[in-house]
């Protein structure tokens, strides 16, 4: 079935129609841009030009003489206010606006408050700096070098450009193992520094009432709460006295969690000027200044039999995390969850070493559609296996089949420490197989390979395979926490008299559809139709406290919180329910959307009179105390574990290096689907960033430490053009430990797929004996990676 079929509304879980859609189709979606507020102003901030460079002197007073200018910030002004630096959430401190140096290309400045966007930019350009520059630390490998420049001298006591050392597994077994393996297979392989790059930039509209004190903050943002307590503890606001407003968000992908400098700079406008003030990026300052993703550097083993089986895998990693530490994830995992690179294999043992530095690049490090790190940990043991089935001669799907978890070894307890709740992995290989028909492509391919050793034809078919474990759903408080504010999510549930309701939660939808699914859930376990039910976030005014939506977690977690809160509300109407019908709790028996008396059917209140019961003059049964309302905060137990199984089919051109992705076969298990519409659409969008990640993205620098891809001339994203018709295949393994069963999915495909598309490149170029290139495989790499090599059939 296609989105575009109309479905009737299901009471529950199944297919439906986005409720948002009807807004954003029609055009009245509200974004923060969208947004004016009686005489608000407008701010723009000037970067720097250079990638490090000592701040000599900031000359603003041409750009204060503007007619239309009415405040011109630069880091003295906030260094006043104590503002000039802030926390970042990885427990490093970033420059709001540079005082002493810039320590990246596009740092912020300085920043114009104006009565217009023009004239806020305009008068950037009257901004006089003078810079000194100094010698800029690009490549990620010579950050260590002993004559490397240091970067963060800000830092007391710093000489190096070192940040952590963090690792996980047992050293010692994986020696053992590697020692004893027949076979050990080793690649370097770089995961390229790529931007989120959603289609709504970041931004903000700062308001402070001068009269209340109450600061009213509409921001694009995934975690309104975790912005307010944040506010509140840097800028010393109370915290009941900011308001953060996230409104609808034209996408995030993680880019839209951290606090960027442009967002104080805004408060701090309203501050100074009795104004409401509005910074919003352009897609230059999008791509240069905030949250880039991935660049990992690593070093990955693996050993095995000889025929075989998978023994142990070991990694060193290095991270760039750019000029200031300011990763999103939970504390005490400097490199997220990259400790999940043993992956799908049952294996012996694993090892893993990361070691994170500053370099002149703008700060991140974000989980762009990623449970923190987790799409450089599956690419690279994804990797890993085929370099090891080519090594060994074996076929990739035939070595991963042998080496999956089985059924029966779940609940799984990795190497490295992570309880996998629930899988069938071989089922869903062998599905995806199946749908590709594997043996039939093999055999075309065997064929096509002939051909082209004979130069009858020029098109090298190359077929990839990956099986992903997402570890998603941060998180069980004791363990994860960021900034110090456990990983819980909370949920309230009001039933008005006439038995419609609105839901409140704080997690915060980017595009993912929450208006309707997390209706859906509401809707499955009380029977009022999802049409009746509101789904309300995105203002901390409104909703219960929680950290937001990133990593897939609002299915976990809030999704978990609202099927509880809905159960309470259900216990409640039970109570209501036998006053009405005069019988004993005990003898009420459920079924969707109504109480009725066991062994009489006929019996019964639907929710919508026991709602209007709970409301009226019924003398209500001891310890009701009137309305159905109830509330959650979810602790998570443990995470949950989606998986698949992605089979990509590509045609590379031998002579310009072109691929075209001509089949992608995808089979997912998220658990139980609330709408297998939006899991749908959710995949689709993955499968197309991994398209993006593996063929054409890559945040470059120039030796200088000038940005090569300010633009989306430059930066590349997927369209259609790029993509196949994707095919679709499901199993559904039910999480264990969540109300519903369900897990998330949102960053399955992303994850799973940029593997899937290099190993079908990579397949292709076999025959060149090209064994690893590193994304992205633009036409020109592609085309490098074969010459000067002979073609064997
Ligand atoms: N679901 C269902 N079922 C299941 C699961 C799920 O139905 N089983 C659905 C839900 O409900 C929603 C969706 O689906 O609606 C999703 O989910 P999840 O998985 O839970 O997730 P969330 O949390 O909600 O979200 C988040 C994600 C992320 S994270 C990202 S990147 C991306 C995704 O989401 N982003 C976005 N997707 C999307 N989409 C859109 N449209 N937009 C956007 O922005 Mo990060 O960390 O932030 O990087």
């Amino acid at each position: 079935m296609t989105a575009i079929e109309k479905h009737p509304t299901p009471m529950g879980f199944g297919r439906m129609h986005r409720k948002e859609d009807v807004r954003f189709l029609r055009g009245h979606g509200n974004y923060v841009d969208d947004i004016v507020l009686p005489g608000m102003l407008h701010g723009a901030v000037l970067r720097s030009p250079h990638a490090h460079a000592k701040i000599l002197s900031v000359d603003t007073s041409a750009a204060q003489a503007h007619p239309k200018v009415r405040a011109v910030i630069t880091g003295e002004t906030l260094a006043g206010l104590d503002l000039a630096w802030m926390p970042t959430l990885s427990h490093d401190v970033q420059a709001v606006l540079a005082t002493d140096k810039v320590r990246f290309q596009g740092q912020e400045v300085a920043f114009v408050v104006a009565e217009d966007r023009y004239s806020a930019r305009d008068a950037l350009e009257l901004i006089d700096v003078e810079y000194e520059p100094l010698p800029p630390v690009v490549d990620a490998r010579h950050a260590l070098d002993e004559d490397a420049p240091v970067i963060r001298d800000d830092l007391e006591g710093r000489t190096d450009n070192h940040i952590f050392d963090w690792e996980a597994g047992d050293r010692a077994r994986t020696e053992e193992v590697f020692a004893a393996a027949d076979v050990v297979a080793a690649a370097d392989m770089i995961y390229p520094r790529v931007h989120p790059a959603p289609m709504e930039t970041c931004g903000a509209v700062a308001d402070l009432d001068p009269v209340t004190g109450k600061l009213t903050m509409y921001t694009t943002t995934q975690a309104p709460h975790a912005h307010r307590t944040v506010y509140a503890l840097v800028a010393g606001l109370p915290e009941h006295r900011i308001r953060v407003v996230s409104p609808d968000i034209g996408g995030g992908f993680g880019n839209k969690v951290g606090i960027y400098p442009g967002y104080v700079c805004a408060i701090v406008g309203s501050i100074l000027t009795g104004k409401p003030v509005k910074w919003m990026e352009d897609r230059s300052e999008n791509l240069m200044s905030t949250s880039f993703a991935r660049d990992y550097h690593m070093h990955g083993e693996i050993a095995s039999t000889k025929d075989g089986k998978i023994l142990g895998i070991r990694v060193k990693v290095l991270a760039d995390h750019g000029a200031f530490n300011g990763t999103a994830q939970p504390s005490k995992f400097p490199a997220g969850f990259f400790g999940v690179f043993t992956g799908s294999y049952d294996i012996e043992a694993a090892h893993c070493e990361v070691t994170g530095v500053y370099t002149n690049k703008a700060p991140g490090g974000v989980a762009y559609a990623c449970s923190f790190r987790i799409t450089e940990a599956v690419y690279l043991v994804e990797r890993m296996v085929d370099v090891l089935a080519y090594d060994l001669g074996v076929d990739p799907a035939h070595l991963r089949m042998r080496n999956l978890l089985r059924a029966e070894q779940f609940p799984y307890l990795t190497k490295t420490g992570w309880e996998y709740d629930s899988g069938d992995y071989p089922r869903a290989l062998r599905m995806a197989m199946d749908m590709v028909d594997y043996d039939e492509l093999r055999a075309e391919q065997a064929q096509r390979r002939e051909l082209n050793a004979n130069g009858e034809s020029g098109d090298l078919l190359g077929i990839g395979v990956a099986f992903f474990t997402e570890a998603v759903g941060a998180g069980p408080r004791k363990h994860m926490d960021i900034l110090g504010l456990g990983m819980a999510d909370g949920a309230e549930l009001r039933v008005h008299p006439t038995g419609k309701a609105v839901l409140r939660l704080s997690c915060q939808s980017q595009g993912q559809g929450h208006e309707t699914t997390f209706a859906q859930i509401v809707a499955e376990e009380l029977g009022i139709p999802p049409d009746d039910i509101d789904v309300v976030h995105g203002d901390t005014d409104q909703t219960p406290f929680g950290l937001g939506t990133y990593g897939s977690r609002s299915t976990p977690v809030s999704g978990a919180a609202t099927a509880v809160v809905a159960r309470r509300v259900r216990e409640r109407a039970r109570l209501v329910a036998s006053a009405m019908l005069e019988v004993s709790p005990d003898d009420l028996e459920w079924e969707k959307g109504r109480w009725f008396v066991k062994g009489d059917p006929e019996a019964g209140r639907s929710i919508q009179d026991i709602a209007m019961a709970a409301h009226s003059s019924l003398e209500l049964p001891e310890g009701v105390e009137g309305h159905l309302d109830a509330t959650c905060v979810y602790n998570p137990p443990n995470l949950t574990y989606p998986f698949g199984a992605y089979i990509c089919v590509v045609e590379v051109d031998a002579g310009t290096g072109q691929v075209r992705v001509r089949q992608f076969v995808a089979v997912d298990d998220c658990g139980v689907r609330i709408n297998p519409m939006i899991v749908e659409g959710q995949i689709h969008g993955g499968l197309a960033e991994g398209v993006g990640m593996a063929l054409m993205q890559v945040m470059a620098f120039d030796e200088d430490g000038n940005h090569l891809g300010g633009s989306f001339m430059d930066y590349l994203l997927p369209t259609s053009m790029e993509c196949p018709s994707w095919q679709l295949g499901e199993t559904v393994t039910p999480s264990p430990h969540h109300p519903i069963g369900a897990k998330g999915i949102g960053e399955s495909a992303t994850v799973g797929s940029p593997a899937a598309v290099v190993n079908a490149v990579l397949d292709a170029l076999k025959p060149y004996g090209v064994r690893h290139a590193d994304m992205p495989l633009t036409p020109a790499a592609v085309w490098r990676a074969m010459q000067g090599r002979p073609l064997r059939p």
